[in-house]
């Protein structure tokens, strides 16, 4: 039964995460917006229509009363420490992240984190019933939540319930290992359109539908029978791609503010004016790469392939899932490559390699962005690579180079990167090397059609592009389309 919803709200976005942080500096803490893409994206959409944020606040075993921000409603969730420990870093972060990542390392599957995931999933769905209007669209994002739209389908039939997947989607072969599979592909056909960010993970989505079930689907479309265990009733669930994108404007108009610039002059100053400054800027995550971009990179110190006394890499890693095996192994590994490199070509004047294990504000982030003359994106798979698309937006003097890798979403739409494959470390030091010695003429012809392609295709956009989607997809009621194509 729909219940009474005339009070609530007509746009609901879910997501593990509220878009705060709390300011911990004064004695009364207060909350902040923190500036990440899809809080840019949601926000004229939440503002105009009365919106709320269903997520976690960051502090486990809290019960935060619901408030206001910035013109949206969030409506913080309380998490347990256990839950934490089995639903976001157990099933989340060490059963799926590595799955849906080419099992870049090995998965691990566990009965009791699947059990706190649906627990923690339900949760999440009985939140948005509550809150969501008679009819409303409820945007549900990410890993973390792929039980949502399912449940909520069941709880809410009314509402429109759109899910968005940030990371990749994998093959069948693969995907075929999680032991919870059906119930898997179930959550995510309770949405009515299911966003990915590559056609390749849309169309591996349906394949695993075809494959798991064997149904049919026809273009995008999916037909879902009914489930009246779960209670659901038949429907059509659109799959595709729709490729997030950056803030260009914001960022464009931040590269353009005196005291960046300034500060990117500065930075390269404090470098020591290296001839040519090379960035990388990751989450210390094992898909992102860092290891064999080290490698690469020492090698060609050693080569002699580039000129240690003219070229610096600064890398930031920052801080990310600490609590987790995988995580603290890779930072082990990662800092082991730094001290060698440095250990092995610095000399009292010159240190070939800048390792920040820290966060920074984006004002610095900006700066170290203006101030780099190539930008390493080596990721092993990447759902998108916001990094990529960052770089290329704070570049308003047209040069600079982007070495990108093939397995990122990113590599679909920034075609004049320079492309690599960071498996081949032997083509990932040629792709390095061409990018040290490429003329100004070529990287500006590289970076304006770059540059152009994110002026035209920006996270509101993106959010734009999909809530359309989801609105005719409703109106439509999805089975009559479905015949139409028979
Ligand atoms: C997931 C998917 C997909 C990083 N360090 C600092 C900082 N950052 C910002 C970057 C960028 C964002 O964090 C990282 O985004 P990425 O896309 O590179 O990677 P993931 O975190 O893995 O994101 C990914 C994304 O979701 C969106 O759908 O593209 O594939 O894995 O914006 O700038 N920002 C600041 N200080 C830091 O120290 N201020």
């Amino acid at each position: 039964m729909v219940p009474d919803t005339a009070s609530g709200c007509d746009f609901v976005v879910v997501a593990n995460r509220l878009p705060v942080d709390r300011d911990t500096s004064s004695p009364d803490p207060q909350w902040r917006t923190s500036p990440g893409g899809l809080v840019t994206a949601l926000q004229p959409v939440m503002q105009a229509q009365a919106g709320a944020w269903i997520g976690w606040a960051g502090t486990p075993d809290e019960d935060i009363d619901p408030f206001d921000i910035d013109g949206m409603h969030l409506v913080p969730l309380r998490l347990s420490a256990d839950e934490i420990e089995l639903y976001y870093e157990g099933f989340s972060n060490a059963t799926l992240w590595p799955l849906f990542h080419d099992v870049i390392v090995p998965p691990e599957f566990h009965r009791a984190w699947w059990d706190a995931y649906i627990r923690v999933n339900r949760r999440f769905a009985e939140a948005a019933a509550d809150v969501a209007a008679r009819g409303a669209t409820v945007w549900v994002h990410d890993y973390q939540l792929m039980l949502v739209p399912e449940m909520l389908r069941a709880l809410r039939p009314d509402v429109s319930i759109g899910f968005f997947n940030h990371i990749p989607f994998p093959p069948w072969e693969i995907f075929a290992q999680l032991p919870w599979r059906t119930r898997i592909l179930r959550g995510l056909l309770g949405a009515d359109l299911i966003g990915f960010q590559r056609p390749t993970d849309a169309s591996n989505f349906r394949r695993c539908v075809r494959m798991n079930f064997g149904w049919t689907t026809k273009a995008n479309a999916i037909r879902v029978p009914e489930d009246p265990e779960v209670g659901t009733a038949e429907h059509v669930a659109e799959a595709k791609a729709f490729p997030i994108s950056i803030d260009t404007s914001a960022l464009d108009a931040l590269s353009h503010d005196p005291a960046i610039v300034a500060r990117a002059a500065q930075i390269r100053a404090e470098l020591g004016d290296p001839e040519v400054l090379i960035l990388g800027v990751d989450r210390l995550d094992y898909t992102k790469g860092i290891r064999h971009r080290l490698k690469a990179y020492g090698e060609l110190l050693a080569d002699g392939l580039i000129d240690r006394e003219k070229v610096t890499l600064v890398q930031i890693a920052t801080p990310s899932r600490e609590r987790i095996d995988q995580y603290q192994h890779i930072r082990t590994e990662v800092e082991l490559a730094v001290g060698r490199i440095n250990g092995e070509f610095s000399d009292l004047g010159y240190q070939p390699l800048h390792y920040f294990h820290q966060s920074y504000p984006r004002d610095e982030m900006t700066a170290l962005y203006l101030a780099a003359d190539i930008m390493l994106v080596t990721s092993l798979r990447d759902g998108m690579n916001l990094v990529a698309k960052e770089y290329v937006a704070c570049r308003p003097s047209g040069t600079g180079v982007l070495v990108l890798s093939e397995f990122t979403g990113a590599a679909d739409q920034l075609t004049q990167a320079v492309m690599v494959n960071p498996h081949d470390i032997s083509g990932l030091k040629a792709g390095i090397v061409r990018a040290v010695t490429m003329d100004e003429k070529e990287q500006r012809r590289r970076m304006r059609a770059m540059r152009r392609k994110l002026q035209g295709d920006d996270v509101q956009t993106w959010s734009r592009r999909f809530l359309q989607d989801l609105h005719a997809l409703d109106s439509d009621k999805g089975i009559s389309s479905w015949e139409k194509t028979a």
